[in-house]
């Protein structure tokens, strides 16, 4: 009997717990929409195209031992370089992106004067049309320009670059590294995308493009991320399969642990967000389920208290549990579709 009253004493303040959670929402009363990116108008995409090619250009503020990190986008892109491990295939990899995304987008706010809000790129569109190759997301006037092309260059890092769209042609200045695209260091190259399908190259030597492994991410995809139970469980498929497939599948800039150097980085990963918070819903339990490992060799389990690493992106390390809720906390935001496709 005894136990059994502690246990429902306990089941109790669990409850509490998690309804404290989705607090009052008297804070977050006017949630910002963040729009799928064919939902923007020409003006809409061109606003958000001026604050992020804007926020490239600016000179770096943290890391002043770091030669390589040259400007505002080099703080993002080397914390989340130097963080890797810490950040994926581990239980924060969702609340840190969260943190990420959102902390993008105050950059793009108060440093460049964005007037918007953070688009998302749902790509099962594009996989259940097959046609990823022609997403709109990749158009050369009202997108982010599209793969790489041969440039005639014998220079490594500058053999195959992104031409047309507004990131055409621009320098980076962080790991893509030759022979290991993970290596640290100061690897001045183009930007570039190398699309392809997994698999492997044709008899040119050039990338098999096919439909870009649309079935890992298409919407039959997403409904499988969705049906799960636990957190950990969809957090795993979410991360291991669409997630890590578009990654892939656009390779260049996005391939390795430097793929915030991509643009289309926060697109994607708004993505990946709001496949969580659809998971989530409005729901107490699941705005609260929070489970896995704080390492990747799974031995340290995850905690809502767990705080997130930051390195000099910030003076306090952002806690898991106030960025659990999208609307809660220093989060006030929504998506314009939270529904399963059919
Ligand atoms: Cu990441």
């Amino acid at each position: 009997m005894l136990s059994r009253s502690f246990l429902a004493i306990f089941a109790l303040a669990a409850e509490a717990a998690a309804t404290a959670i989705p607090r009052a929402d008297a804070s977050c009363t006017n949630p910002a929409v963040r729009k799928e990116w064919r939902e923007l108008d020409d003006a809409e995409k061109a606003e958000y195209i001026r604050a992020a090619v804007c926020l490239r250009g600016l000179p770096k503020e943290k890391y002043a031992d770091m030669g390589a990190v040259t400007t505002r986008m080099d703080d993002l892109v080397f914390t989340h370089f130097t963080l890797n491990s810490d950040i994926h295939f581990v239980a924060n990899f969702l609340p840190w992106h969260r943190w990420f995304v959102q902390l993008h987008e105050d950059l793009l706010r108060t440093e460049c004067g964005f007037t918007g809000t953070q688009p998302y790129w749902d790509w099962s569109i594009d996989a259940d049309a097959k046609n990823t190759p022609n997403s709109p997301i990749f158009d050369p006037v009202t997108g982010f320009g599209g793969d790489g092309k041969h440039t005639g260059s014998n220079e490594p890092g500058f053999q195959r670059c992104v031409v047309d769209g507004p990131f055409a042609n621009t320098n980076l200045t962080l790991a893509k590294g030759w022979p290991n695209m993970n290596d640290a260091g100061n690897r001045l190259h183009c930007f570039t995308r190398e699309f392809n399908g997994g698999l492997g190259n044709d008899g040119n030597g050039e990338p098999i493009i096919g439909d870009m492994q649309a079935s890992a991410y298409n919407s039959k995809v997403m409904k499988a991320v969705n049906s799960f139970d636990t957190y950990a469980d969809m957090s795993d498929m979410l991360e291991g399969l669409p997630h890590a497939q578009i990654h892939s599948i656009i390779f260049g800039d996005m391939g390795p642990a430097t793929s915030p150097n991509e643009p289309l980085f926060f697109l994607h990963h708004a993505n990946v967000d709001r496949a969580w918070a659809r998971w989530q819903g409005r729901n107490a339990t699941r705005l609260a389920d929070y489970t896995g490992f704080q390492n990747t060799g799974k031995t340290i389990p995850a905690s809502i208290t767990d705080t997130m690493p930051i390195l000099e992106l910030g003076d306090t390390k952002p806690i898991v549990k106030d960025y659990m809720d999208i609307q809660s906390g220093p989060l006030c935001y929504t998506y314009s579709s939270m529904e399963m496709p059919l």
